[in-house]
């Protein structure tokens, strides 16, 4: 691998105003919470746990955005970065939903897997008509204007998808492939690599999760585009059918390491056959352990994708008739079983013995008509902890300010969902675009991991919250 990228997460540093203690502080309750969400147990054990999202839910469903916000380190638009949504028709690009979820993840401090430049599917037709030598210039340009525009905001991306057939490792027969020749993806590849080379490229594909023969022409191509510097991993979609995790899994991915890639489960959901009964769901937590663990336990494999928030929001049930019910929430956001397998191949939060037992200490809830803060220790481990928070509105709030002095030396390193001066001995931060407007009553969440004195204990700071 040429190119390596550290891992964003980004504290947003900025200037925030204060108010003063008279305008309706509230002291916070402190407690400590036993509840760790997927995001806390992956950060610790460096990886990606990733969610394809939905740019209408992401802008109007506040449920949505929440858990998204919380339970994922890493964003990959559903649809929305296609070719079809970005350049409709020639040279005309349109960014707003893309846009609108590279901000969420930046507010959030997620990483984002871009999907994707060369698909024979959601390309435009007037693509499809091009001839060779033109259909290359649309190609080009193409990935240069989406490269560009979010070159160090996009970690990695899928610069082809799915150009393998499903028989006998046989080339996709594609448009691409028609006008373009093989070659169609080397130039994918070299167009990519030279418009942002911080980004790790990937080579996309499904039902090559087995050691078969559509992923023995993945490794192939991947050999390739490995002796020319031109690629970085390889992703695997994992689209799979209950009881059917792969036997030879662990080895394929294995082999792709082999040749110096980064390997990633970048589309997984695991469908049952409807109605989903109890016994299936549980089978399906075990699969989705298997498949987690798998890549928990490899280090070059860089996260887990899941395709979809919630059962309904899937794209299953609409190819699949009679097929349903694959991902890790229910429509009403309650956790599947397979929430807390995923979790627990996630090693839980706790792959390092915590020092103490969080500490609990209660404040009386305060008078004011402003904001009350809560924070809680999630998971601690040596030299660091993971710390949810709650921001509660006593009245309808148009934002929110926190603020806390640490007692010792914890620090946070990184933080979702709250902005501002977040990283010093006295933590300043408002809300995010879309966590500041509370109703009466209402509340949110933002969350930070800290680093601090190897086997001290994770203290709980007094809160003081002030309505913007
Ligand atoms: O097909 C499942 C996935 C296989 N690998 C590549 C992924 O990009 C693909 O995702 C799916 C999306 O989950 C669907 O949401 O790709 C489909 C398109 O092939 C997406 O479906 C499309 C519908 O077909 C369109 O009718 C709809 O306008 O989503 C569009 C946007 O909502």
């Amino acid at each position: 691998m040429l190119f390596h990228r550290q891992r964003r997460r980004v504290l947003i540093a900025g200037v925030v105003t204060v108010a003063t203690a008279a305008l309706g502080i509230g002291l916070s309750t402190q407690f400590a919470g036993a509840q760790t969400t997927l995001r806390g147990a992956a950060d610790e054990i460096g990886k990606d746990i990733g969610v394809a999202v939905s740019y209408d839910q992401l802008m109007n469903n506040a449920q949505y955005r929440n858990i998204v916000a919380t339970e994922f380190n890493s964003l990959t638009a559903e649809n929305a970065m296609k070719w079809d949504a970005t350049e409709p028709s020639d040279g005309n690009y349109t960014f707003t939903q893309a846009d609108a979820i590279v901000d969420f993840a930046e507010d959030n401090g997620q990483t984002v897997h871009g999907h994707t430049f060369v698909w024979h599917q959601q390309t435009p037709q007037w693509v499809q008509n091009l001839s060779g030598t033109a259909m290359r210039a649309a190609m080009v340009d193409h990935i240069n204007t989406v490269a560009n525009r979010y070159e160090g905001r996009v970690d990695s991306w899928d610069v082809v998808n799915e150009v393998v057939s499903d028989s006998n490792g046989a080339m996709r027969d594609s448009f691409w492939l028609r006008a373009m020749g093989e070659g169609y993806i080397t130039t994918a590849f070299q167009t990519a690599r030279a418009a942002d080379p911080n980004a790790d490229l990937y080579i996309n594909d499904y039902s090559i999760e087995a050691d078969n023969a559509k992923s023995d022409r993945i490794y192939t191509i991947a050999q390739g585009l490995v002796s020319q510097g031109l690629l970085d991993g390889v992703g695997f979609q994992s689209h799979l059918i209950l009881g059917q995790v792969p036997s030879t899994m662990e080895a394929n991915l294995q082999r792709f390491v082999d040749l110096g890639l980064k390997v990633r489960i970048t589309e997984l959901d695991i469908r049952i056959g409807m109605p989903a009964d109890s016994s299936e769901l549980a089978r399906q937590a075990q699969d989705y352990e298997r498949v987690v663990s798998i890549c928990a336990e490899l280090a070059d494999c860089t996260g887990v994708t899941v395709w979809g928030l919630r059962d309904g929001d899937s794209w299953v049930p609409g190819v699949f008739p009679g097929e349903g019910a694959p991902l890790l929430f229910n429509d009403d956001f309650s956790k599947k079983p397979a929430y807390n397998s995923v979790l627990n191949a996630l090693g839980d939060g706790t792959t390092e013995p915590p020092t103490s037992d969080p500490v609990t200490t209660t404040s009386p809830p305060p008078p004011g008509d402003g904001c009350t803060a809560t924070l809680s220790v999630q998971s601690p481990w040596n030299t660091g902890a993971t710390y949810a928070a709650t921001v509660k509105a006593d009245r309808a709030l148009t934002g929110w300010t926190v603020t806390w002095t640490w007692p010792g030396s914890e620090r946070i390193s990184n933080a979702w969902s709250i902005q501002g001066n977040l990283t010093g001995a006295t933590v300043t931060g408002s809300n995010v675009g879309y966590n500041g407007t509370l109703a009466a009553g209402q509340s949110t969440t933002f969350g930070f991991n800290i680093t601090k004195a190897n086997g001290s204990t994770a203290s709980v700071p007094t809160v003081t919250c002030t309505p913007a």
